[in-house]
């Protein structure tokens, strides 16, 4: 390899013998209902792929197995890892080569809720990168589990199908905030002056699952009376923004990203960046038999949801439409405090280029696409200084931001200050801004993209370099 690979964390020697997981890559089947079978790219042949517990800071070795014709790529979500096993072309790390392995060996920090990946490029290719099914759940253990809960469930929410399609927009006005005039005005200032006036392509889905199930199709959850069951669940969406409600139920919201938060509260509904994990209590008070699903209608109807079932009770599940619900992320914050001060502010303005690039958007960050053939722009850092990220968003989509080997701590969200919840991954609304800190204390190259693999393959990405 060419790349110097500056590693910090505590990298253990490649093993020899077998590996502690094994992860092949190849196209396989899954039935979501008797008459959807989808053929796409698993791991393991199954989805979700296998959910893999590790223990914090205990190394271990994977083989990554690749049967497909294009080289692959798995990416340690959340995890904070040196760059040649962290799963990312853009940092160096090497691919699986097409019909070839590669073992590696990382040390899994920090402990909580992160998972695994394929971060290949797509474009215009819906058969590659997150369209596939390549995506499942790692639950890192804690050195102490508080475990004030009966068991826990993992959640794994999906589409499948994809096909392009133009125009169709995101629902946005779930995030807590306003839009700001002035980001609003220079969103339109750049449809004007654009050269093409109509929209680029998005992705719809036709079928949704959890687990790999469409809703009336897996097995139902079934819980008792008085039960309190903590639910982990994991969009692993290739650009899609999920809600989840359960019908007379409150989720008590512990975890974001896998990272406990300063405060814990209760919510009617959960809103789900892509990538984004929430871990979440019920208390199973409310007995019936119930669709736990998507606010969509329409994507439930095509089965995004699972039915949650009393012991004892039977019948056709029953879904309860819950009131509009404002997702604001400061509710889980310290109350009354700040951040600690940064070192260095970097400001980023996110600007859409409608249909600029073949009929795609083009993403700009200050002016700037992101070039996979250069690897630009590249941003300066210094180890241990603390950087706030301040993004202006220009654009009506929802961004789910999300940085590599770090985690970040949430600052200004909708225009409200906050403190102590650290996260990987964030939703930016539409014409909105948002602000987080990290740390830079994971030398090497780190990405910093969005999650919607339609934004992050057409500009919407930027590299840290330590300098
Ligand atoms: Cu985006």
């Amino acid at each position: 390899m060419q790349m110097a690979t500056p590693a910090t964390a505590p990298t253990a020697p490649i093993q020899t013998g077998p590996a502690d997981v094994t992860l092949r890559i190849a196209t396989g089947l899954i039935e979501l209902a008797p008459d959807h079978i989808v053929s796409t790219t698993l791991y393991n042949g199954q989805f979700p792929g296998p959910l893999l517990r590790f223990k914090q800071g205990e190394p271990v070795t994977v083989d990554l197995f690749n049967d497909t014709d294009i080289p692959e790529l798995v990416h340690w979500h959340g995890q904070i890892i040196p760059t040649d096993v962290d799963g990312s072309a853009e940092e160096g790390t090497p691919y699986v080569p097409a019909h070839g392995r590669r073992r590696i060996t990382l040390t899994p920090r920090p402990a909580g809720f992160r998972f695994y990946h394929t971060h290949v490029v797509a474009g215009s290719d819906l058969n590659r990168g997150t369209y596939t099914g390549q995506a499942g759940p790692v639950y890192i253990e804690p050195k102490n589990d508080p475990g004030a809960y009966d068991r826990e469930i993992f959640l794994t929410l999906k589409e499948f199908e994809p096909t392009f399609s133009q125009g169709g927009d995101m629902a946005m006005d779930f995030l807590a905030g306003t839009p700001i005039p002035e980001l609003q005005q220079i969103g339109k200032k750049g449809d004007l002056e654009a050269e093409v006036k109509t929209k680029g392509y998005e992705v719809g889905y036709d079928l949704f699952s959890i687990n790999g199930k469409m809703l009336g199709h897996g097995e139902p959850l079934k819980v008792k009376q008085g039960e309190r069951v903590l639910f982990h669940v994991l969009n692993a969406s290739a650009g899609e923004i999920r809600s989840l409600a359960l019908p007379g139920h409150r989720f008590h919201v512990v975890s974001l990203d896998g990272n406990p938060v300063p405060n814990p509260a209760d919510v009617p509904v959960l809103w789900i960046g892509t990538a984004e994990r929430i871990s979440a209590i019920i208390e199973m008070n409310h007995p019936g038999v119930w669709v736990m699903g998507d606010l969509a209608d329409d994507d439930r109807g095509h089965g995004m949801g699972i039915v949650v079932e009393y012991s004892g009770r039977s019948g056709k599940p029953q879904w309860v439409k819950p009131k509009p619900y404002r997702w604001d992320y400061t509710l889980f914050g310290r109350a009354g405090t700040t951040a600690a001060p940064p070192d260095e502010t970097v400001e980023m303005l996110i600007v859409k280029h409608n249909a600029a690039l073949h009929g795609f958007n083009e993403w700009t960050l200050n002016g700037q696409a992101f070039s996979m053939e250069t690897m630009t722009p590249k941003l300066a850092m210094h180890e241990g200084k603390r950087y706030r990220f301040k993004f202006r968003n220009a654009s009506d989509d929802v961004h789910p931001l999300h940085l590599h080997r770090h985690s970040f701590e949430l600052v200004r969200v909708g225009g409200k200050s906050t403190a102590g919840i650290i996260k990987d991954v964030v939703m930016l609304g539409g014409f909105q801004e948002i602000e987080f800190d990290f740390v830079a204390d994971n030398p090497g190259l780190t990405l910093f993209h969005c999650h919607q693999q339609l934004h992050m393959d057409f500009g919407f990405m930027q590299l840290l370099e330590y300098v």
